[in-house]
């Protein structure tokens, strides 16, 4: 569309404002309550032009065809300015101070101090931690209010007052602290007086003299593109990057304020060795080096390669696992390495690996925008995934469909058009109903059926069985809720899938993987770019790249089998030795060799298990039975404590290399400050600890290690760090360096052997703990939004503030029951352990059940949780523990 600014012709898509049509045209107007991520309101006026002849609010008006806009004429450019002077003339003299939106643009017109009024005195909330009100700062331009509903979708902030009274204030009333704010920090980034900032940072001061380095998220698996803004080596703040591929200038909580850990005082700065005296004394490098050299060369002359094992770690870069479980390999001579997705996805990569031939998701996350029906399956994305459930969200407001199949009343289930509340350990029962009503109902796509799947008799002869009455049985889903959701499913045009560990935490995790895979497949809608195929929202900020990187047991990089001798073959060619051809222990049978007395050394790299694996009690037991137990983190954590030898490493802020995130992005990580003391990143850990063996693993820099694993694993051999510098994000498969890697997997085919996808006829198996007269409460554990996982960074940082304790969420019928009342403390015990918990009365459990997250480890969680696991994978069944509660103490 051509329209005409200031007598110049420019060109602007259709549905554009003049505001875009001025901007194209490479002039300015002031815009303060505009910003280009927000439904225009057109309220302050500032952004006045001339339409042909008319007055109008450029950032409103959509910009027509022809259209004629005068920009710089005396008489508009006067209405801007009165319009900017009267919003000035209630602020307080300081609005116009700084570097912030508001403040410039003064400065560009030419406003002063003298047109500043008094400000009227209406105070400041400093109540949260993160987020600073100074309400006489506030324009009433509403952007923080529009921002925290249309990006973030809390719906947190509203405006209240009249006229020139009118402030921004949290819709609960009261505090900041108290409000319904997660803390995004969407509203500090747009507001443009002031108002709203962070702590340590008046608006806009941090742009000029502070070094800003580019990196992604290193907590939680979306992958957020942050800046990194630091002054005198200390970080002075985080900002979403707004050209991030995947979060497109959002971020959450933790990516963005919870950064405090980095300079807390218990920082690991120095090697720990455990002395004589049976404490741990800090030590040299050198000398903490020698002597894990020497455990693990003594272990391998005395009782063999397998009897050393180590756990790799999903928050440390692709470079650092490529390294680590190189070094297993090739110095040690085993298999023995694996990392957290054991205890998290291994069902994904298990599932769907078997359903349609890779280990990763099948889709490009901004498909969702696409997709006009949403199921989310055991996941909390608005807690887990922040960013993504916001994106979520913001596809249903606009129009999209929403299933939800989760136990609990989680944050999108308040959205859902259907929530399905299936019994903890389930899942397998309710796809087989959903599944059996797609086929009854002949909502299903034949062709593709025909041609690009196997396996339907089979499943259809399993789905006989499970009839929506008989489902309701199993799950406690309402037969009519379960017809509902298929319909949904299986009539929308484009499908999505996306599941969390309600899938995966069960003793039949793989099943549910595969039997939800199946409702994709039958609705033909994986492979074929109609719908979002099925997607696993993946955990840590690198647990998809540690098992890409062959950071398991039974797999090299890029998923060779070590048991398939081509795959062998090829990385004993890069790395020129022999490598052993059984599987190695996965982490619970790490444990059991430990206490079996069979394990003799066991390096953990940055992995809490004594907090969050489960069945702690018997996890410590492993630790105190291994003779040479290594710590590689940031913190004395529970493991740390118990370790023999600890040694200090620097966090994601502080090194150099790439993530993988949940939809297969490779992305660059950079260090944006050094190293507390003597602490050394991973990479450098695990060279120093090969050359104290007298080996050389060869690629000295991380860039070295990507590029030497791509010739191990083709597909990843497209991608280096200077592609990434340039292009921001790559997905994997990428063979090729000329060539974009593929976000949409299996247009053309699927990668198993046939290339077919696979159905699975699977049964429904009941879970592993059940409830009884004695331990009648079902728990299932997950996450909240402000902490992260065994919480040792969170909790050294604002977010505990904000969550100040693990909380047991119970239903106030069983709360009436047990004689408990809100912010009791609660002794709860299992079958194989105990925990202490802050009782929280809420309807978002349903009766019988109960609901805590893990991340304070003084509450001992995972000493309640069984040794049951998945039967494919091992993974542990944190999401079914049956309970019972003792009396309150208060
Ligand atoms: N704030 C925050 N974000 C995080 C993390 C964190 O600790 N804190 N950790 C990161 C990691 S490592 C991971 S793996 C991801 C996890 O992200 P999610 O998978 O979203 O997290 P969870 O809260 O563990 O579990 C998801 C949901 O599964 C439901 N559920 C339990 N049992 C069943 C069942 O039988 N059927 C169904 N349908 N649902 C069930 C639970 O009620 C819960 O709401 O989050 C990542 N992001
Ligand atoms: N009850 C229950 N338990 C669970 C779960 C559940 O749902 N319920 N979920 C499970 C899941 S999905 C996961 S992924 C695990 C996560 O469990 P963990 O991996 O144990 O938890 P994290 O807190 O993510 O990180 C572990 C440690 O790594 C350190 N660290 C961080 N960055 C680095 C680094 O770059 N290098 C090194 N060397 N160390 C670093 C941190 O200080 C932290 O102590 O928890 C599991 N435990
Ligand atoms: S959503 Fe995940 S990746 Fe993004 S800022 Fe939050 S923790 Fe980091
Ligand atoms: S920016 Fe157009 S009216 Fe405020
Ligand atoms: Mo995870």
């Amino acid at each position: 569309m051509r329209v005409t600014v200031d007598g110049r012709p420019v060109d602007v898509p259709g549905g554009a404002s003049l505001l875009a049509a001025v901007r194209a045209a490479g002039l300015g107007v002031p815009a303060l309550c505009h910003d280009d991520r927000l439904t225009p309101v057109g309220s302050c006026r500032a952004c006045s032009v001339r339409l042909d002849g008319r007055v109008v609010a450029a950032c409103v008006t959509p910009a027509a065809e022809g259209a004629e806009v005068t920009v710089e004429e005396d008489e508009v450019r006067a209405l801007r300015r009165d319009a900017v002077e009267l919003i000035v003339s209630v602020l307080p003299p300081y609005a116009l101070e700084g570097d912030g939106e508001l403040a410039r643009t003064c400065r560009e017109l030419g406003i002063g101090p003298e047109s500043a009024g008094e400000g009227a005195g209406r105070g400041r909330d400093d109540s949260h931690p993160f987020v600073r009100l100074d309400r006489d700062l506030c324009i009433a331009c509403g952007r923080c209010v529009r921002m925290c509903a249309e990006v973030q979708g809390t719906f947190a902030l509203t405006l209240t007052g009249r006229g020139s009274e009118t402030v921004v204030a949290p819709g609960t009333g009261g505090l900041w602290a108290d409000s319904d704010c997660v803390s995004c920090g969407g509203c500090v980034d747009t507001c443009p007086s002031g108002a709203l900032t962070e702590p340590g940072l008046p608006a806009g001061s941090w742009l000029g003299p502070l070094a800003r380095t580019r990196t992604t998220c290193g907590y939680c698996g979306v992958g957020c593109a942050l800046d990194v803004l630091t002054r005198d080596g200390e970080v002075a703040a985080v900002r979403p990057a707004a050209d991030g591929p995947v979060n497109r200038g959002h971020a959450c909580v933790k990516g963005r304020f919870a950064h405090g850990y980095l300079r807390a005082a218990d920082r690991l700065t120095r090697p720990l060795l455990r002395g004589p005296s049976g404490r741990l004394e800090p030590v040299g490098w050198d000398e903490a080096l020698a002597h894990v050299a020497r455990g693990i060369r003594d272990a391998i002359g005395e009782a063999g390669p397998d009897s050393v094992a180590a756990i790799s770690s999903a928050r440390s870069t692709n470079e650092e696992n490529y390294l680590l479980q190189k070094f297993m390999r090739v110095v040690v001579g085993t298999n023995n390495v694996d990392n957290c997705s054991r205890l998290c996805h291994s069902p994904s990569a298990a599932g769907l690996t078997a359903a349609f031939g890779l280990a990763g998701g099948t889709d490009a996350f901004e498909d969702v925008e696409r997709a006009d029906c949403l199921l989310v399956v055991g996941a909390n994305p608005a807690e887990a995934h922040p960013v993504v459930g916001a994106r979520l969200l913001r596809r249903v407001l606009g129009g999209a469909r929403l299933i939800v199949a989760d136990p609990r009343a989680v944050g999108l289930a308040r959205h859902a058009d259907v929530h399905l509340r299936p019994r903890p350990g389930t899942n397998v029962a309710l796809f087989n109903g959903l599944a059996h009503v797609l086929l009854a109902e002949g909502l299903i796509d034949e062709d593709f059926l025909r041609s690009r799947a196997a396996g339907l008799p089979e499943l259809a002869a399993v789905l006989d069985g499970h009839t929506p009455d008989r489902v309701a049985g199993i799950t406690g889903v309402p037969a009519a809720d379960l017809v509902a959701a298929a319909r949904l499913y299986g009539r929308a045009a484009r499908p999505a899938i996306l599941y969390g560990l309600g899938v995966t935490e069960h003793l039949h995790g793989t099943d549910g993987v595969r039997t939800l895979a199946n409702l994709a497949i039958l609705r033909g809608a994986v492979g074929t770019g109609r719908g979002f195929g099925v997607n696993p929202l993946r955990g840590q900020n690198n647990v998809q790249g540690a098992s890409d990187m062959g950071a398991l047991p039974d797999l090299l990089p890029g998923y060779g089998k070590v048991r398939d001798p081509v795959a062998r073959g090829r990385a004993e060619r890069v790395w020129g030795v022999r490598l052993p051809d059984h599987d190695g222990l996965r982490i619970p049978e790490m444990f059991a060799a430990a206490r079996a007395g069979d394990l003799r050394v066991l390096w953990i790299v940055g992995e809490d298990v004594a907090t969050t694996d489960p069945d702690a009690n018997r996890v410590v037991e492993a630790l105190e039975s291994c003779p040479l137990v290594i710590s590689q983190e940031l913190f004395l954590s529970e493991t740390a404590r118990r370790a023999d030898v600890v040694l200090p490493a620097a966090s994601w802020l502080e090194k150099d290399g790439t993530f993988v995130n949940f939809d297969r992005r490779f992305q660059r990580v950079r260090p944006a400050l050094a190293p507390p003391g003597e602490a050394r990143a991973d990479f450098g850990i695990v060279h120093a600890l090969a050359a104290a063996l007298g080996a050389d693993l060869g690629c000295p820099t991380p860039a070295a290690a990507l590029a030497e694993c791509g010739r191990v694993a083709p597909v990843f051999a497209g991608i280096s760090h200077d592609r990434l510098d340039r292009e921001g994000a790559v997905p994997w498969p990428c063979p090729e360096a000329g060539r974009p890697g593929v976000s949409r997997l299996y247009q053309d085919r699927f990668a198993t052997a046939g290339g077919l996808a696979e159905l699975a006829a699977r049964p429904y198996l009941p879970p592993g703990e059940a409830a009884d007269d004695d331990y009648p409460l079902i728990l299932v554990t997950g996450r909240r939004w402000a902490h992260y996982n065994s919480g040792t960074m969170t909790r050294r940082s604002g977010a505990v503030e904000l969550d100040p304790v693990d909380h047991l969420d119970l239903h106030p019928a069983d709360a009436a029951r047990a004689g408990v009342r809100d912010g009791d403390r609660l002794l709860v015990e299992s079958r194989h352990g105990q925990a202490t918990l802050t009782a929280r009365i809420t309807e978002e459990v349903l009766r019988g059940q109960l609901f805590c997250a893990f991340h304070f480890a003084a509450s001992r969680v995972n000493a309640l949780i069984s040794g049951h696991a998945d039967t494919v994978t091992s993974c542990p069944e944190y999401k079914v523990t049956a309970v019972r509660l003792r009396k309150p103490f208060r």
